[in-house]
């Protein structure tokens, strides 16, 4: 006998729609499908939900409280593991003051919406020190959101659905499953726009999975897409073409992008990105010729050095084309809860920057944390407030941010550490104490974020797949277990007790539920388990300029212009660049201990377009060394002219088997860390978003 679940995908933002078969007890599962029935999902899948029985049975994956005592880590009770963690935190607070204590917050986070609900009180009431994979990722959107639509979470998500022209930027949805554009089964979704006449294009330094689809690919020098980004804009005043059509009256800044564009020609462009002038005007031509077109920058103009200004190009073509707020553009959702309207306590303020800046590098905080790609001279560098204790919940920065192996050597140097994380891996094997969440699969889950960020609304409550374990602990639990015994060793005053207190007596479940009944469409918790696929709520509609949180849009916000005469010295250059890629089996760096997705060839290779290759004299399956200001490292190279001349590619979230790690499977397919290559001196100057793209040398192994 056997019962099947509803569920969803929790690995990535596709958010695909399951069916999982469990015993009649729900203690072990038998199968994952798809379920055709999800109305945003459509029956679309990845080989990675597949693997969510194995993650869940995975031996490696702690099911109680560790605390490392010497070199061996000893299990413990919830009560004792929570003590002493609270207390170690406390103690280094007492004796060094409490910014001396910092939390980063990991991706996994945002997948979980008891993490999204207590996560960032707990945060906030540790330190101000706060880093987070926001930094690492798409600090830059919402940075733009803020200036130009007035809050981080106004995110034009592009309407890929009704869309005739599709132009992808640094982006590889086939692969990643879409980011900031929540579009399960994206592949068919961009056939779709072929079937029904449209075109996709593609502009990136690497032919992706993605470019395979499209019917046009531009090859682009990283870094520089600043530059050709304003040429389109140029092009488009040029040929007096731009124009914002009904939101006219909302929007100002029109004449300051115009001159902030114009000495941006197509040729001037060309000579940095490598893009030809004619090209240039083409695709400018067609974006504008389009009945609707929506340009769609991500990841790779996002972690880029001039991150912030990609993005705001970005958006100021698809608003000068008339295709912001419009189907077939890109429009602004309406979800069931709306986490733009969350109380203070849990959301998110409309945007900052700070005064308060880090101890070395004088960055401000932006959006209230501090670039990740300070972390570790935050730690390592001497001086009376240097951090000397962690919390990282869900986070793996050793990996994830640039120059890890610095990272590295100062978690070292801390006093303490405490893991909220279900593995002992590359960060987490030098914490003082590890909290272990349950299972996907053994919670139940509203998606807060990406129910926002998607191309459709739909809403949708999973009921927890499997029992829950005997002595398990959610994410939101072990938060709010720290964060009431942290305020109970501070003495902690009445109204944050008891605020605190009714928080952790509603859970995440009653406050989800009452976000639902707020949303003013007749929905509730009870309402959505008897949809057990999810609701349609309908396409993406126009909402400005209602939904507009000062009434108006700024297309030439003050930092962002000043911010763009910085490409004025940005110089062509010679340079090896090396750049990351996400591939289908891989989910960051957290994954590679799933024997079904680790099957086949090793994955960790080095791409080197054949004229490189044959210049340094390597073929396929030698091994190349790659030296960086940070670091060298030696992997496996593949030759192929899907990359440009001048870059190589490694994918990012490899780097396992180090010493006192426990994760058995990936440490026999360790591959090569690129971030022990990426520099954390190479940020996005405006936000201080990592800019992973570097320089490298290389050359054969010898
Ligand atoms: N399979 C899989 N899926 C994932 C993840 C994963 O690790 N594996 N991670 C998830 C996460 S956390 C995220 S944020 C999303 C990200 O999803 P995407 O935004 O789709 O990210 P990537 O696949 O890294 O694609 C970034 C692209 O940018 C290109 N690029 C690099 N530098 C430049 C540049 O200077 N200019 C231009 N134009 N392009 C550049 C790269 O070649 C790459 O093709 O994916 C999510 N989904
Ligand atoms: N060079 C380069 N670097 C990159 C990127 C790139 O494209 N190139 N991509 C960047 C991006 S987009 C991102 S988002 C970051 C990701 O950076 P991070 O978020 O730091 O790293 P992840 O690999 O996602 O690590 C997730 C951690 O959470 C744990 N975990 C998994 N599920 C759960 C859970 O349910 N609860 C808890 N408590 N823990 C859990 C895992 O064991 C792992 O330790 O990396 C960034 N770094
Ligand atoms: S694309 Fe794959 S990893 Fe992402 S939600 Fe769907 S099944 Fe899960
Ligand atoms: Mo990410």
């Amino acid at each position: 006998m056997s019962v099947v679940r509803h569920s969803t995908c929790p690995l990535c933002e596709a958010m695909c729609g399951i069916l999982v078969t469990t015993d009649t007890d729900r203690r072990e599962v038998l199968g994952v499908r798809p379920d055709p029935d999800d109305p945003l999902s459509r029956g679309g899948i990845c080989p990675k939900a597949f693997a969510l029985p194995e993650l869940h049975d995975d031996p490696d994956r702690l099911r109680t409280p560790v605390v490392r005592v010497g070199d061996r880590w000893e299990p413990r009770g919830w009560d004792d593991a929570l003590d002493f963690a609270a207390q170690g935190l406390h103690d280094v607070q007492t004796k060094h003051g409490r910014d001396t204590v910092a939390s980063y917050l990991g991706n996994p986070n945002v997948h979980n919406y008891g993490a999204v609900l207590f996560a960032p009180a707990f945060t906030r009431m540790l330190s101000k020190t706060r880093f987070s994979a926001t930094s690492l990722d798409q600090l830059p959107h919402q940075f733009v959101a803020w200036q130009m639509f007035g809050h981080q979470l106004m995110l034009p998500i592009p309407d890929i659905d009704r869309t005739d022209l599709l132009l992808v930027v640094g982006a590889n949805p086939v692969a990643s499953g879409g980011s900031l554009m929540t579009a399960p089964d994206v592949r068919k979704r961009l056939k779709a726009i072929q079937g029904r006449g449209g075109r996709v294009e593609v502009v990136d330094p690497r032919r992706t999975e993605t470019s395979r689809v499209a019917d046009a690919h531009h090859f682009v020098r990283p870094g520089t897409d600043a530059a050709w980004l304003a040429a389109v804009l140029h092009t488009l005043f040029a040929h007096e073409e731009a124009g914002v059509g009904r939101l006219a009256d909302h929007v100002v800044g029109l004449e300051t992008l115009r001159a902030a564009v114009e000495p941006w020609t197509p040729e001037r462009a060309a000579e940095l990105c490598g893009i030809e002038a004619s090209e240039l005007r083409g695709l400018a031509g067609r974006l504008a010729a389009a009945e609707t077109a929506v340009v769609y920058g991500r990841m790779g103009v996002s972690t880029h050095p001039f991150g912030a200004v990609c993005q705001w190009l970005v958006n100021a073509i698809n608003l000068v084309t008339g295709n912001i707020d419009r189907p077939g553009g890109a429009l602004f959702t309406t979800p069931a809860v709306d986490i733009l309207r969350a109380p203070p306590s849990i959301g998110l303020a409309a945007g900052s920057i700070s005064r308060r800046t880090t101890r070395v590098r004088s960055r401000p905080a932006v959006l209230g944390e501090y670039p990740a790609a300070t972390m570790a001279e935050e730690m390592d560098t001497d001086g009376d407030d240097r951090v000397r204790g962690l919390v990282t919940v869900a986070g793996n920065p050793v990996l994830s941010a640039p120059n890890g192996r610095r990272i590295e050597a100062a978690l070292g140097g801390l006093d303490f550490q405490v893991a909220i994380d279900p593995y002992i891996n590359e960060t987490t094997r030098q914490a003082d104490v590890i909290l272990p969440p349950v299972s996907p699969l053994e919670r139940g889950q509203y998606d807060l974020v990406f129910h926002a960020l998607s191309v459709r609304n739909t809403a949708k409550w999973n009921e927890p797949v499997l029992a829950f374990p005997e002595g398990g602990r959610h994410d939101w639990q072990i938060l709010h277990s720290l964060e009431t015994r942290l305020g109970a060793l501070r003495s902690d005053g009445l109204a944050a007790r008891a605020e605190r207190w009714i928080r952790g007596r509603l859970g995440p479940e009653t406050i989800v539920d009452l976000g639902l009944r707020l949303s003013g469409r007749k929905l509730s918790v009870a309402k959505l388990k008897q949809s057990p696929s999810g609701v349609d709520l309908g396409p993406l509609e126009p909402t400005l300029p209602k939904r507009l949180p000062n009434g108006r849009i700024d297309v030439a916000p003050e930092l962002l212009v000043a911010d763009l005469k910085r490409l004025d010295a940005l110089e062509a250059t010679a340079d090896v660049v090396l750049i990351s890629r996400r591939q289908d089996r891989d989910c960051n760096s957290w994954m590679h201990n799933l024997p079904t997705l680790m099957r086949g060839k090793d994955r960790c290779t080095l791409l080197v377009h054949s004229t490189d290759a044959a210049r340094i004299g390597v073929a396929t399956g030698d091994r190349a060394v790659l030296t960086s200001r940070v670091g060298e490292v030696s992997a496996p190279v593949e030759v192929t002219d899907d990359v440009m001349p001048g870059v190589v590619c490694l994918p990012h979230g490899w780097g396992h088997g180090r010493e006192g790690t426990r994760m058995s499977v990936a440490a026999e397919h360790p591959g090569v860390s690129v971030n022990d290559l990426t520099d954390e001196l190479r940020i996005d100057e405006l936000t201080g978003n990592a800019a992973f793209a570097v320089p490298v040398r290389i050359a054969a192994a010898p």
